[in-house]
């Protein structure tokens, strides 16, 4: 019998007793909370600031932990929690009128502030995670090192591809991919280290490195997911001299500087949209089991290949190019397109694209893809039939009474942009919105852990019981 882990654990055990008794002359015994390697600018950061919160919640918790900061309301406990202010979230927080703000920049402000590769206009999604994560402006150099470190954690394991290759090539690429994250989970050091009894405050340094080497390894993933399906399984290896998004555009087979450039800004913009959305609230819920990034992350991409959420970018390109064909045209007129509008209404079907839970203004994202395609592209039907249906859409939503944002989300223009590029498999585009999200959640998820954020656990009530609280009201 091996009862060499019984050595390991009371080897653990015992200095950790000696951490909690060390005099405060031994200091690298009284490192507790800031566990960090020193040679990680980013976790030392992320370490400093993270004991920072961490400490003043804590205190606050004790001394005013009863003060009502929300109250919810009948339409709130059947309309899925809109609104009820119930988790807390870092790293962007969602304005109604004025959209999304990462650690408090708009998008715009993100395309002028964050550090862009030489010669592209386009930020670098490493440099959102570094704000999202310590809430700084990275530099250049900053950047330059997180794109080296991603890359360096990049390679995937044969048996990745091997759990992939077994898959029917028609599995849709969100299963695929979901069922991808799911093997590199063998790879966790949050659930390794959990096993050998690891110290709760350890717990954010493991969820650390379960999120960088996952964000680093998922272009290569979705590449591969990509390359099999489509172009029979011709791999392209990865270039090293690339940034993470600009050799996820070259892992995919699509060359030429633009659609590097639309990738950094795609996997910019599709990052974060604060805690209550379903995937990022997915990530929340199951790591607060303890589950580790990987297995919450791979349950977050389950949600958001829902129709509602992140599959609606599918959505809206495939209701454009049936509408193109039933019409007849490749350029609609406006009139045209009202009436398959008002057609998919009558079918009893949402008009993908548009609505938001949130939003009540048309997304910066949207915004963001629409000035991006001025400014690229010169000439697409398909993006020119995307601008005639914002024209229409809204005033049809808006004479309906009930939809309470008439106005496109993120995913009425991104189907548009990638068609153009050539990139014009359509079941594939959650997965480039699933790749962008895991900066902002598994951020997110290195926060929880850091802030030692409990099992979330809200209360559930029966319809009975609720009735009975309006009844004679
Ligand atoms: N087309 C038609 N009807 C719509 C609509 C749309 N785009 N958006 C909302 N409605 C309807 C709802 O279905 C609901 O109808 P019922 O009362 O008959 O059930 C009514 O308007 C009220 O809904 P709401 O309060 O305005 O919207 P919700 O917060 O409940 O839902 C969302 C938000 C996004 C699910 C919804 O707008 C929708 O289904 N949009 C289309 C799908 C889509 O684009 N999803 C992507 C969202 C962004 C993302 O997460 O990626």
């Amino acid at each position: 019998m091996d009862f060499s882990f019984l050595l390991h654990k009371f080897a653990t055990a015992k200095l950790r007793s000696i951490v909690l008794v060390a005099p405060p002359f031994i200091p690298f015994l009284n490192k507790s909370y800031n566990t960090v390697n020193k040679v990680d600018p980013l976790k030392q950061k992320f370490s400093e600031k993270s004991e920072k919160v961490r400490t003043e919640l804590r205190s606050t918790l004790k001394a005013k932990g009863d003060i009502k900061i929300d109250e919810v309301t009948f339409a709130q406990v059947v309309g899925g929690m809109r609104g009820v202010k119930s988790m807390i979230w870092e790293t962007s927080q969602l304005d109604p009128v004025e959209g999304i703000r990462f650690r408090g920049y708009s998008i715009p402000e993100l395309r002028e502030l964050l550090p862009k590769k030489e010669g592209d206009k386009e930020p670098l999604p490493e440099g959102l995670f570094w704000l999202m994560l310590v809430g700084e402006l990275p530099t250049d150099e900053q950047v330059k090192w997180l794109s080296e470190q991603w890359n360096s954690r990049s390679e995937l394991p044969k048996h990745t591809k091997e759990v992939l290759e077994a898959l029917p090539k028609e599995t849709h690429p969100m299963t695929q991919f979901s069922a991808a994250i799911m093997s590199l989970q063998k790879g966790s050091v949050f659930a390794r280290r959990y096993g050998e009894g690891m110290s709760k405050i350890e717990y954010w340094e493991a969820t650390y490195e379960d999120a960088m080497n996952l964000i680093a390894k998922l272009p290569a993933v979705a590449a591969y997911i990509y390359r099999r399906i489509y172009f029979d399984g011709k791999h392209i290896k990865p270039d090293p001299s690339l940034d993470w998004g600009g050799n996820f555009a070259h892992m995919l087979g699509i060359e030429g500087k633009d659609f590097k450039s639309l990738m950094r800004l795609y996997l910019t913009i599709h990052a974060d949209h604060e805690g209550g959305n379903a995937s990022a609230h997915t990530t929340h819920l199951v790591g607060s089991t303890l589950s580790d990034p990987y297995l919450a992350f791979s349950a977050a991409m389950n949600a958001l290949a829902g129709p509602l959420h992140g599959l609606a970018n599918q959505e809206v390109i495939k209701w454009i190019f049936k509408m193109c064909d039933s019409i007849g045209s490749k350029n609609p007129t406006k009139e045209q397109i009202a009436d398959y509008v008002n057609k998919t209404l009558e079918a009893g079907q949402v008009i993908p694209g548009y609505g938001h839970a949130v939003l009540r203004q048309p997304d910066p994202r949207f915004v963001a893809q629409k000035k991006f395609a001025e400014e690229y592209i010169d000439d697409s039907d398909v993006v020119s039939v995307v601008w005639k249906v914002y024209e229409v859409v809204p005033d049809i939503l808006k004479s309906l009474g009930k939809v309470k944002n008439p106005w496109p989300n993120v995913d009425a223009h991104s189907g548009a942009l990638l068609v153009h590029y050539g990139v014009d498999q359509f079941s594939y585009y959650t997965v480039l919105f699933g790749v962008s999200r895991a900066l902002g959640v598994l951020s997110s998820l290195c926060w929880s852990r850091a802030l030692g954020l409990p099992l979330e656990r809200p209360k559930s009530v029966t319809s009975e019981w609720l009735l009975d609280q309006v009844r004679d009201k």
